[in-house]
């Protein structure tokens, strides 16, 4: 379990790329924004660490920040690995039971809340090419690979989010493993349209350019007909399946808007071979599909050169050693039975690598979350809850999960989590939340509850719906709102006693 290993903390490789492509743009001109050159946005970076300091962070402590997507935003990240602080982002649209439960388990020692806040400490880009800062210089910030760059919040099966602690070495590892994988460099032009509160957007996207010198069209939040518009003289596109789906739902996406496009790639949600081949047929280009996790960062990839087989997630990246563990007995919380060619059987896939985060924030390593090494002193393997099979070239096929996760438009939905907050209404008596196959969202949040013995019988089942799905927007943000719910007599339940979701979603997705 070793983080970043021999390679440089992030912040260093980055500061490698501005003194080589200091005048090369960061991020391309747009309507309302100059363009950004790496010069520029280092130079910022350092005004906005200044800031960052003024106001008490330091070396290790977290910053938390709840923004919208903006070029602030992403200054204050560079800004925040310069000053060595913990980068801790939070969804804009998170709801304060959300955000406080971050800021409880976090104890940052500062909360950007809101994009004036983080306008603020980062204040205007410093004017012109040569416009000086005088970097600030906190003590003792010699990056050591292993200083924690990052934390992102997951949920789990235990419903409260953790913190995953990303280490710079990680970051730049993975990120390494990726430009290798994808043949990133200074000449390519990225569509940047992904979230950055998520290693997708925050760790992928912005990894492969910012190690590389390569140049971003940023846009802070996807649109699928400016994405369209945006396709021409890029290089390079970054996307959700859902992403996709929306962009074939225009019809300019097409040969034309993609002619200087090498690279399309899709992650964070299983892409069906179906839509691997419309885009294909539409766009001339075969989507290279990848895997990972916030804790692994990204593990497999479809090869640039050499097949990329739909409905896989690819080869394990530089760097990555992954396995099929054993089931013990876990029985898939959702499968796929799409038929694989010439693949083995079906295991839990394990992995580790440099990437690999150690333990959740302030807890140790979970035993149920690692499987032991094959010989003493070796790292153990990362059990990831995913189910995969092998095919003969290597590749892996995900089937389905060990995990009870709902990923909808590219997002996670712990259903343990929205099953908390359900049950605390005292008009239910128990709540089963589950994803029910979409052909827009990939999956839909789902709610199958039974209405509490002491509630009054003269409300209907709608109303009694309604009121779960109010409660529900209260706590949760809106992605992780049931969009059903389903009233019952009673839950089904298994041999164990546990509640049978594969049987609910038989009855209510209709497969
Ligand atoms: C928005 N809504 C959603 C979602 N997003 N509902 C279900 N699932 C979602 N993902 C709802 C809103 O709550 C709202 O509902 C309505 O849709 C419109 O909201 P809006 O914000 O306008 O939606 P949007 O801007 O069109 O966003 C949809 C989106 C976005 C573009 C698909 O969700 C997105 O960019 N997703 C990408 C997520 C991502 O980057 N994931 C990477 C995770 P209402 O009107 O009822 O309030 S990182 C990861 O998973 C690992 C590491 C990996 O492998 O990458
Ligand atoms: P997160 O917790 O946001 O890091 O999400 C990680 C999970 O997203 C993985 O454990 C997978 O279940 C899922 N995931 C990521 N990429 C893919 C993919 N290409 N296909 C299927 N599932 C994926």
């Amino acid at each position: 379990m070793t983080q970043g290993g021999a390679t440089p903390h992030l912040v260093e490789v980055i500061g490698a790329v501005v003194e080589r492509f200091g005048d090369r743009l960061l991020v391309e001109p747009t309507a309302d924004l100059e363009g950004l050159t790496y010069a520029g946005a280092w130079r910022w970076a350092d005004q906005a660490a200044a800031g960052l300091m003024r106001v008490g962070a330091g070396p290790g402590d977290r910053l938390v920040v709840r923004a919208p997507k903006s070029i602030e935003s992403l200054i204050a990240y560079l800004a925040c690995l310069k000053v060595g602080a913990i980068w801790t982002p939070v969804a804009p649209g998170a709801t304060s039971a959300e955000f406080g439960h971050v800021i409880g388990d976090a104890e940052p020692r500062v909360v950007l809340d809101g994009h004036r806040s983080v306008c603020d400490v980062v204040g205007g880009a410093p004017a012109g090419p040569d416009g000086s800062v005088d970097p600030p210089r906190p003590a003792g910030t010699t990056p050591g690979p292993e200083r924690i760059a990052a934390m992102l919040y997951t949920s789990g099966t235990t419903g409260r989010p953790k913190g995953v602690p990303i280490s710079g070495g990680a970051l730049a590892a993975n990120a390494a493993a990726l430009v290798d994988a994808w043949g990133f460099t200074e000449r390519d032009v990225l569509v940047h349209a992904l979230p950055t509160h998520h290693a997708h957007g925050l760790f992928v996207a912005l990894g492969c350019a910012l190690t590389t010198g390569a140049s971003m069209r940023w846009f802070d939040r996807f649109d699928a007909t400016t994405v369209v518009e945006a396709l021409p003289g890029a290089s390079a596109f970054m996307g959700v399946p859902t992403h996709y789906v929306r962009l074939l739902g225009q019809p300019r996406f097409n040969r034309a808007a993609c002619r200087t496009m090498r690279l399309l790639t899709s992650g964070s949600a299983p892409l069906s071979a179906v839509g691997f081949r419309r885009i294909a047929d539409r766009t001339g280009i075969e989507v290279v599909e990848r895997y990972g996790m916030t804790e692994t960062l990204m593990l497999t990839s479809n090869p640039l050169a050499g097949p990329r087989k739909p409905g896989s997630v690819g080869l394990p990246l530089p760097g990555v050693e992954l396995r099929l563990g054993a089931l013990d007995g876990v029985a898939p919380a959702e499968a796929d039975d799409t038929p694989v060619d010439d693949a083995g059987p079906v295991g839990m896939v394990e992995v580790r690598g440099a990437a690999v985060f150690e333990h959740y924030w302030g807890r140790t390593a979970a035993p149920a979350d690692w499987a032991r090494p094959d010989r003493p002193g070796e790292p153990a393997w990362f059990r990831t809850g995913d189910l995969g099979r092998l095919d003969s070239d290597g590749y892996l096929h995900l089937v389905g999960r060990a995990k009870d996760l709902i990923i909808s438009g590219g997002l996670n939905v712990y259903p343990a989590e929205v099953e908390a907050v359900l049950e605390r209404h005292p008009d239910v008596e128990e709540v089963a939340v589950i994803g029910l196959s979409d052909d827009q969202w990939g999956q839909r949040v789902t709610a199958v509850a039974v209405r509490s013995a002491t509630m009054d019988t003269g409300t209907s089942d709608a109303e009694l719906a309604e009121r779960l799905v109010d409660a529900a927007r209260s706590d949760l943000s809106a992605y992780k709102v049931p969009r059903r719910v389903h009233v019952v007599d009673s839950l089904p339940r298994n041999t164990m006693g546990k509640v049978d979701k594969a049987e609910l979603r038989r009855t209510f997705g209709g497969g």
